[in-house]
Parts: structure tokens; C-alpha cells; sequence
């Protein structure tokens, strides 16, 4: 495709009749999330939502995510019945594989940082938030993904951790549609291949040689839990293991890496 634009995506998307649809475009909005849980029935399975400036985007838990109008992209891809519960964190690495392909694909030295996200430079550039919403029988789960496009400046408590596209390629701007495009298309064949499949093995070895922290001590905050030790490996369902000060292996599927 030559012209991004969001009707020429939507003319491919529909033409592939493959699993991601449709892209609905909203100005501004509080949450493409919220929105998609807050209107399961009006979409389809494949559907995106995509928004120029979200007012109450989240990441895990809750916390903000920081959606500066026009400069990043921000959006929700919808699926009903696709994915088991249990894959669910599989799921998030999943996505974050089909992301850093496509960075590194445009040249960034880009890691993925278990469970949910991208850094580039030791800077947070993207972030995934997987939800799943059981309703009238029908298993949804959202895949709701933030990267830092063209952002050129953050607050002050995210300077220091945060950094965008724009920022890390000496002040480059970049299409957004264009890199929106080629992670559907990234995600979709990294999902269909795992659902035909259903073999994490080849993911696994990306995402071990592509982590940020595999083999370094890391402190991993669970539920306010705090446990220091060293990341040993990243199991083939997407949990992890860990050695911990007392020489205990233990493996951990949820939480969160507080250093890296
Ligand atoms: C995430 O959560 O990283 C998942 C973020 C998912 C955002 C997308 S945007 C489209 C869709 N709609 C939504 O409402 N959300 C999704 P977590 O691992 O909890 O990280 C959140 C933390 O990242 C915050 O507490 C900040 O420290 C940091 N943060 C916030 N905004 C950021 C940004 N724009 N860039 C880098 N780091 C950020």
C-alpha cells in the first residue's frame, strides 16, 4: 500500500477479509478501552478503535497513560471468542513481539520489557493493556495498545522514563497510519499463526532474545509484594522464572518489573 491514509486502510483491511476489520476514528475520547467494554455489542470481532487523544487513557491497575492529542496513536482492537482465558498472558508479550518487529523493522534498537512493554534506549515507548470482558456468552478481549509516536515532550514525572518515536530518531516525524498499518498487519499474522499452531516455542525465542531484562536482577512488585532476583527464563506460556536472594526458583505470571 502507497497512501496511508485511514480510507485506504479500511479498503485493505476489508479487501484481505482477514481477521482485523474495521477502524472506527473518534477525535477525542476517554478510553478506546472503555469504550469498546462500554459498547461490546455495536462491534464486531476485528474491530479497531482508534483515537487522536484519549482524556482518561489507562494502563494496568488503573494507572494514566499519557495520550498527547495527535502525537502518538492510541487504540483497541476487538476480539469476541478468539482467545481462552489462559492465553491471556500470552497474549500481551504476543502483541508486544508483533510490535517490536515492526520497530526494529524501521531501524529501532527496540526491548520488550514482560509482560506488557516496549523500551526503547532504557525509555517506555509503548504499552499494552489486555482486558477480557465475558458477556452474553461471549468471550471479549481487548487489546488495547499506546505507543509514543511523534510525542515531543512529556511530563515531568515521565521525562525521565518515557520517550517517543520522534525523540529517539533525532526528531524524525513519522506517519502514524503508516505504522499503525503495518502492526495490524503484524499482530493479525502473529495471532493467526499462533492460533493455527497454538505453539508458542518460535514467539518464546523472540521475546527471550528481544527482553530487556533476561538473565538481570529485577525487583518485581506483586500486588505490593516486592521480590528481588534474577530472571531466569520466560516459559513458554508467557510466565516467568525467577531465583530468588534465598536460591528459590519461583514462576510468576502476573506483576509488574519496577527496574530494569
Ligand atoms: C501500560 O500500563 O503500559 C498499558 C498502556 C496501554 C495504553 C493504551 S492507549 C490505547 C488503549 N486505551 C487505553 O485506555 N489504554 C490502552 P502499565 O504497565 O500499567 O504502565 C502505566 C505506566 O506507564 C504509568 O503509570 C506511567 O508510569 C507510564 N506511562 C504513562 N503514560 C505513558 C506514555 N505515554 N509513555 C510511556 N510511559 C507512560
Amino acid at each position: 500500500m502507497d497512501i496511508y491514509n485511514l480510507s485506504s486502510i479500511n479498503l485493505s483491511l476489508k479487501n484481505s477479509r482477514s481477521l482485523m476489520k474495521k477502524i472506527h476514528y473518534f477525535e477525542e475520547i476517554d478510553s478506546t478501552n472503555t469504550h469498546l467494554k462500554n459498547n461490546l455489542s455495536n462491534y464486531r470481532t476485528g474491530d479497531i478503535i482508534l483515537a487522536e487523544s484519549q482524556t482518561m487513557g489507562r494502563g494496568r491497575n488503573n494507572r494514566k497513560w499519557y495520550s498527547k492529542k495527535s502525537q502518538g496513536l492510541y487504540f483497541s482492537i476487538l476480539l469476541k471468542n478468539t482467545m481462552d482465558l489462559h492465553e491471556l498472558n500470552f497474549l500481551s508479550l504476543l502483541a508486544a513481539t508483533s510490535i517490536n518487529r515492526v520497530l526494529q523493522k524501521m531501524g529501532f534498537t527496540c526491548k520488550i520489557k514482560w509482560p506488557n512493554d516496549i523500551y526503547i534506549n532504557d525509555k517506555k515507548i509503548c504499552g499494552i493493556l489486555i482486558e477480557n470482558i465475558m458477556d452474553s456468552n461471549i468471550n471479549n478481549t481487548i487489546i488495547g495498545i499506546g505507543i509514543n509516536v511523534n510525542t515531543d515532550s512529556f511530563d515531568d514525572q515521565l521525562k525521565d522514563r518515557a520517550s517517543s518515536l520522534y525523540l529517539e530518531s533525532n526528531r524524525q516525524k513519522f506517519n502514524s497510519y503508516k505504522i499503525l498499518y503495518r502492526i495490524l498487519k503484524s499482530l493479525e499474522e502473529d495471532i493467526l499463526t499462533y492460533m493455527t499452531n497454538m505453539d508458542t516455542s518460535d514467539f518464546i525465542d523472540y521475546i527471550k532474545s528481544n527482553s530487556m531484562n533476561l538473565g538481570r536482577t529485577i525487583s518485581l512488585n506483586l500486588s505490593g509484594e516486592l521480590i528481588t532476583g534474577i530472571l531466569l527464563d520466560i516459559l513458554p506460556d508467557g510466565s516467568i522464572k525467577i531465583l530468588d536472594k534465598n536460591n528459590h526458583s519461583l514462576v510468576i505470571n502476573y506483576g509488574e518489573i519496577i527496574n530494569h
